[in-house]
């Protein structure tokens, strides 16, 4: 919907990067002034914000699948009324983001195939598999706690679409972050077999979702740059400290324990210290070689082939409707 408002003589403009317009584009953003979609950008920032952003949605829309896996197994009624619209809610935030990036001047359609053919990445964690239901409690706690640590300072986003599309994003990201924790609290204060599970689950989600932050900050390609442009507030490193610090006495409160034998409070820098993450295993999912990452692809490609007929017919009423008119025009 955004591309059709895109004014098409500035648009085309896009390449010519003269000094003017990048000086202009600099004090911008350097007064916190939001750039919007008609605004002249540098190739470079719109090349950057269509990935984070097309990233970002992939990740939205694959996130769907470890939970989605748990729908019709969900304990009561209850529970399962709030998984399906925790899911719901992914979708949605898929939308607006996919949304947001098409007014860079990329296709929908495009970014998707990106996907689909495997060359645009989406986020580590939802390569890997949901085994029990208390693992539907830790990725609400956890990942969808990381998403927020992540996202809210993306609300401050120098790119007006992509800024606005988080403020919302951001409150659903906080009912999920709940319902997760309300069942790992349920669980823990539960039957030692719930325990149990609980802290199996954490065990197996706590490194991956330190893993979300992305490569420490000395390894990060894109972080100078996205801070000078204010699309990113934090580093990786700053935000996964964050994510951290909040989440050691949740942990405490649920009477269980995060698994790293490092993990301790360091009351000269007033943060708790943790492990060395194992980088390798996330280069690893990065290269398509995660326990899941094939088994997810092939369900995004069979939903996205057997969606075909939607869209056809999508298309068909819309050229149906375009026909009405231009006859009621004549
Ligand atoms: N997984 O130079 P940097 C959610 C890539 S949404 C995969 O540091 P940047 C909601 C990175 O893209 C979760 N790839 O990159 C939910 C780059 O590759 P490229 C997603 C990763 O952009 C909950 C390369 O490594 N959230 O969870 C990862 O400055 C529950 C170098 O990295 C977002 O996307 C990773 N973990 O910082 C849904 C938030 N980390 O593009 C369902 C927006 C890094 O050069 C259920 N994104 N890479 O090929 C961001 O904030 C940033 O893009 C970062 C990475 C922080 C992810």
């Amino acid at each position: 919907m955004y591309t059709q408002a895109l004014n098409a003589p500035q648009a085309d403009d896009r390449h010519l990067e003269d000094a003017d317009k990048s000086a202009r584009f600099e004090a911008r953003v350097a007064n916190e002034e939001r750039i919007e979609p008609n605004d002249w950008m540098p190739a470079a920032y719109r090349k950057t914000l269509t990935r984070q952003i097309s990233q970002h949605a992939h990740s939205e829309i694959v996130g769907m699948l470890p939970e989605g896996n748990w729908i019709t197994r969900a304990p009561t009624l209850r529970r399962k009324a709030a998984l399906l619209a925790k899911v719901q809610d992914e979708c949605g935030h898929g939308l607006y983001l996919y949304a947001a990036a098409e007014t860079l001047g990329t296709s929908r359609e495009e970014l998707v195939d990106q996907m689909l053919s495997g060359k645009a990445k989406y986020s580590s964690i939802f390569n890997y598999p949901t085994l029990t239901w208390a693992d539907i409690g830790a990725i609400g706690w956890l990942v969808d706690g990381a998403a927020i640590m992540n996202q809210i300072p993306l609300c401050r986003c120098s790119y007006g679409p992509y800024a606005r599309a988080m403020i919302r994003v951001c409150k659903e990201e906080s009912f999920h972050q709940r319902q997760g924790y309300e069942i790992m609290v349920t669980l823990s204060h539960g039957t030692p077999e719930q325990k149990a599970m609980a802290q199996s689950a954490l065990d197996r989600w706590w490194w991956q979702c330190l893993m979300m932050f992305g490569p420490p900050d000395g390894e990060s390609q894109h972080s100078d740059q996205s801070t000078r442009w204010k699309i990113k507030r934090f580093s990786n490193d700053e935000l996964r400290q964050k994510f951290v610090d909040a989440t050691v006495p949740q942990s405490d409160y649920l009477g269980l324990k995060i698994p790293d034998a490092d993990l301790k409070w360091n009351a000269t820098t007033g943060h708790w210290d943790y492990g060395a993450i194992d980088w390798q295993e996330f280069q690893d999912v990065l290269a398509g070689n995660g326990p899941c990452n094939r088994d997810r692809l092939a369900a995004r490609r069979k939903a996205h082939d057997d969606g075909a007929w939607v869209r056809e017919a999508a298309t068909a009423y819309a050229e149906k409707q375009r026909a009405r008119r231009a006859a009621v025009a004549a």
